[in-house]
């Protein structure tokens, strides 16, 4: 309990709040089992993440990286939102100014009701044409490969932004136009070892913002956060919200 502030404490905080926008991460969809990313058990735990996330690997074997998609794609179909992102979805509906940016793409917090959202690396269920750039949603499971485009033939790829790839220019600005307004930033389940989402904390800070974290483990966050409450999102989330 640092600072002396309890989680209802921080739960009046937003009650009062005009402005609020949460980042999620990871961490708020392993409690609906879907596997994070960095830790003993995430995805990257048999693969650099250059390996199978990047436009150069995609290049390089488009199969194995459409495979990879394909075994996340089958995971996340039998998955559904849990009391964290459900809690979100509430939120929305009683705060006049709110706000979710995720970094995941797997497409929960649209199952769990949330409108104002910002899929900042893009969403797994959409898949992108590398010629002609359309975008449209799919959910075959699997996506037979190669998979092409009904409009001019190009190889499809799936809708994520990859490393060394930029985010795309309307979900930047969303995303630092709610970073700027929001009277509190709340952070869920998040390593903060990707960026720009990473530089998010700060920039809402300068900006005025009261910043909450909300993880099973301290991160790099923890240390630039007004306060930091360890536990499951689950559990946290709906307590908080
Ligand atoms: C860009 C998509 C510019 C794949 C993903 C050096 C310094 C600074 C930056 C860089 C640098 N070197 C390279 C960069 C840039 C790079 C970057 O950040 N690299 C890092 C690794 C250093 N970033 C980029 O390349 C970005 N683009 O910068 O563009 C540009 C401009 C112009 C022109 C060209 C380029 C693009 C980033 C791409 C992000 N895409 N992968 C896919 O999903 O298929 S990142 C991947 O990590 C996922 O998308 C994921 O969302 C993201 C973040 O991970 P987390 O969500 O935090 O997950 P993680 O597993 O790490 O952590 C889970 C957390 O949950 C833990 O803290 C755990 O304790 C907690 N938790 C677990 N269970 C629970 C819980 N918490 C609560 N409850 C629980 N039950
Ligand atoms: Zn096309």
């Amino acid at each position: 309990m640092p600072n002396g502030l309890t989680i209802l404490d921080v739960r009046d905080r937003i009650r009062e709040a005009q402005s609020v926008t949460v980042l999620t991460g990871a961490g708020i969809s392993a409690d609906s089992g879907v596997p994070t990313f960095r830790g003993t058990e995430g995805l990257w735990k048999n693969f650099r993440p250059e390996e199978l996330a990047s436009p150069e690997a995609f290049a390089r074997d488009p199969k194995l990286v459409w495979e990879w998609y394909n075994w996340r794609r089958e995971l996340l179909a039998t998955k559904r939102p849990n009391a964290a992102h459900e809690a979100l979805a509430q939120l929305e509906k009683q705060l006049p100014d709110f706000w979710v940016i995720t970094q995941n793409v797997d497409g929960l917090h649209t199952m769990a009701g949330t409108q104002r959202l910002s899929e900042i690396h893009g969403n797994i269920w959409k898949i992108r044409c590398t010629q002609c750039h359309h975008v449209r949603h799919n959910h075959d499971v699997p996506v037979e490969f190669p998979p092409t485009c009904v409009d001019c033939g190009g190889l499809l790829r799936p809708h994520i932004v990859w490393f060394g790839e930029p985010l795309a220019p309307e979900d930047l600005e969303c995303s630092y136009a709610a970073l700027h307004r929001c009277d509190i930033l709340v952070i869920i389940g998040t390593s903060g070892a990707v960026y720009p989402a990473a530089s998010f904390a700060p920039v809402a800070k300068d900006h005025g913002a009261f910043v909450v974290e909300l993880n099973v483990e301290a991160t790099p966050i923890s240390s630039m956060v007004d306060v930091s409450f360890q536990g499951r999102a689950k559990e946290l989330v709906p307590l908080l919200l």
